[in-house]
């Protein structure tokens, strides 16, 4: 028995209106909107294998409209993956389930980003559409050839990110790239025409794009609109005229159907409308079937892509690649041995450029790039050569000035795989990145933020670009290690716990000014206890002083001043707070003792270094705007001179 196209997406209609019953909470409209174009997406165009949800050719899906969780939640149910079983779509939205709230990639594979923060969910689509150009320019046709989708709704083509997405992805040519817009004319305020004038489609063509139409309720025409879009060169928007909540009568096509449950007299109705007569969850064993079908259509193209790769010379390689496993600690190790015999005074930005060489030579998944600071985020090396249209064997990105669509974009590219971003701005922009930073961190993707100009050291610029609060408020976010390293030994050390931080984002602050290297042995990474002592007391120790970055200089020559006059003072640097946090409770007590004075000197908030320092230490910092002028004037006006610190200290022991 053949089941009609319509029955297969109003299978996906009562799944989504009947679980946000069930949940009391969630969003039918747009899954119940797009389930026509959902249907013949996963029908007949979408690369995937419901038994193989990693298979690395596969499509990617990117649901970016994540409020409408239960669209994808659906789909995969209905066309056979592992989970979610339907008790799981029973469960959704309860404590535990994995159909969450909004669709969680360390949740259930199928689910490729986590999406809900409107916007992002595009932007990590362009990223995964640029990492899978990259790995088939250096793997080949035969081992890499997949599109990218992409279901946005109005609130993600209205965010400010999705003119970086768009920009980015038009200049770059991704033609592999299809977003499927939800044009339902409907968000949460009401009809788009209260907050919108905008011409959509000429603004994508100006942006080098091609732009298809379809009426998203009626499936040829859904059909030619994607066929028109394969067709084309340009990554395409498919402009999908839809109707919010499409199946239930009384409520379609307003923005009460947005985000509540239809109530039960209008499930009813949609029942009796849709001409459904089974219980809710209920999906009559034909239809079912049909869907699993389809759940097995992609099987021979990956058998066959399975072949490939099992005679393709690369095969070893291209699976470590996409496994992520590299070695970073041979050539910091290599780069460390040249400073102990050479030592370098350097900014911390320039002994990050200097570690990147030898990494980037060494680690070919390295992809780094810049939000056009290209010579001041010193991320650019020899190896990595430019990405571009012409050539998408290059490992740089000239990100232009997108910090936010930079930031989505290398969760986009860490999630496909195969690929490790690290992209770069100033530290005071990651204000302007931080909700993917955030991302990263929920995530658990390995991208690394080069975060340079890390405080008022850097100057002239003045209060604008002085990061105050930065560095400690990305130490709140959870699961992002933050490391300020003091100096080009540090750096490279940093580096290298970052790359092995296969779960975690990491952001490295980096100075612009340039700072001594203060490390004069190395036999092993010590940074890799997050804090530890760089320089023991020689008196009877009274004073431990932490200092993170560019302050450890300064925490080293107050600590030289304070055993002039017979005060033993341990200097500690501490690259990273969280890592020290976690080590045992015999090291932390070790190197940060409770019976002495502790002091804290970071270039930055206070606020946070109680923790470190007790109510009863001191802290050095600074707890307003920066100012213009040159740096030396800035550190004296702030206070973050030995000259200034060291009465202090000695008052306070009184
Ligand atoms: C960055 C961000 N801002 C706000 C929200 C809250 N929000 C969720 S859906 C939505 C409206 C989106 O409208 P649209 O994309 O057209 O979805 P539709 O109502 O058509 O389903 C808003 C404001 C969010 N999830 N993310
Ligand atoms: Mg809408």
């Amino acid at each position: 028995m053949t089941v009609s196209e319509q029955k297969l997406a109003n299978a996906i209609r009562v799944l989504a209106m009947d679980a946000v019953q069930a949940a009391n909470s969630g969003h039918p409209g747009m899954p119940m909107g797009m389930a026509d174009v959902a249907t013949v997406l996963f029908r007949e165009y979408l690369k995937y294998d419901a038994s193989a949800p990693r298979w690395a050719d596969r499509d990617r899906f990117v649901l970016s409209a994540g409020h409408g969780s239960m669209l994808i939640y659906a789909l995969l149910y209905l066309t056979g993956y592992e989970q979610p079983t339907i008790g799981d779509i029973r469960n959704f939205r309860q404590l535990g389930s994995v159909c969450a709230g909004h669709p969680e990639n360390f949740d259930l594979p199928g689910v490729e980003c986590t999406t809900g923060p409107l916007g992002q969910g595009f932007a990590m689509a362009v990223g995964m559409a640029m990492a899978e150009r990259h790995l088939n320019a250096v793997y080949g046709d035969a081992l890499v050839d997949h599109r990218t989708w992409a279901v946005a709704g109005d609130g993600c083509l209205m965010e400010g990110i999705n003119h970086e997405a768009v920009g980015l992805a038009g200049t770059l040519g991704l033609g592999k790239l299809t977003v499927l817009w939800d044009n339902n004319h409907i968000t949460i305020d009401g009809d788009v025409s209260k907050s919108s004038c905008e011409d959509i489609p000429a603004r994508y063509r100006a942006s080098g794009w091609h732009v298809a139409e379809c009426d998203g309720h009626d499936f040829a025409d859904i059909r030619r609109a994607l066929d028109e879009a394969l067709a084309d060169p340009r990554p395409s928007l498919v402009s999908c005229r839809t109707v919010i909540g499409k199946g239930a009568p009384n409520k379609q096509g307003g923005s009460g159907v947005h985000g509540s449950p239809l109530g039960a007299e209008e499930v009813a109705a949609a029942r009796a409308e849709l001409g459904w007569t089974d219980a809710p969850f209920v999906i009559p064993a034909a239809i079912k079937a049909a869907w699993e079908e389809s759940g097995r259509r992609g099987a021979p193209v990956k058998a066959a892509w399975e072949a490939r790769l099992a005679a393709s010379a690369d095969k070893g390689a291209f699976e470590a690649r996409m496994a992520g496993k590299i070695d970073a600690a041979t050539p910091t190790r290599a780069f460390i041995e040249g400073l102990l015999a050479d030592p370098k005074k350097v900014a911390t930005r320039k002994a990050s450029e200097m570690a990147l060489g030898p990494l980037t030579e060494t680690i070919p998944a390295m992809i780094g790039g810049s939000a056009d600071l290209t010579g001041s985020n010193n991320t650019k090396t020899k190896a990595t050569t430019p990405f571009t249209k012409e050539d998408y064997s290059g490992r740089y990105v000239y990100y232009g000035i997108r910090e936010f669509g930079m930031a989505a974009a290398m969760n986009g590219m860490a999630l496909h795989g195969g690929v490790i971003p690290y992209g770069g701005t100033f530290l005071v922009f990651s204000d302007y990145c931080r909700n993917a930073i955030r991302m990263s961190a929920l995530q658990e993707q390995r991208v690394i933020y080069v975060l340079t100009h890390d405080s008022i050291g850097l100057g002239e610029d003045g209060p604008t670009h002085q990061p105050i609060e930065h560095v400690m408020s990305m130490r709140m976010i959870p699961n992002l290690e933050v490391f300020r390293p003091a100096d080009v030994i540090e750096t490279a050390e940093c580096w290298q716990l970052a790359l092995e931080n296969e779960k975690t984002p990491s952001v490295l602050a980096l100075t612009r000014q340039n700072l001594p290297q203060l490390r004069t042995e190395a036999a092993e990474n010590r940074c890799a206890r997050g804090g530890y002592r760089l320089r023991g007391a020689q008196a009877a120790r009274k004073v431990v002083i932490v200092a993170t970055g560019s302050e450890v200089e300064i925490a080293a020559k107050v600590a030289e001043a304070l055993e002039e006059q017979g005060v033993g003072t341990d200097v500690v640097s501490m690259p990273s707070l969280s890592r020290f946090a976690a080590q045992d409770g015999a090291y932390r007590n070790d190197v940060l003792p409770q019976d002495v004075l502790r002091v804290s000197i970071e270039a930055g908030t206070t606020f946070g270094w109680e923790s470190i320092t007790g109510l009863d230490g001191l802290r050095f910092g600074i707890d307003r705007f920066g100012a213009s002028a040159p740096i030396d004037a800035l550190y004296d006006y702030f206070g973050l001179t030995p000259e200034k610190i060291v009465p202090q200290i000695l008052a306070a022991l009184k």
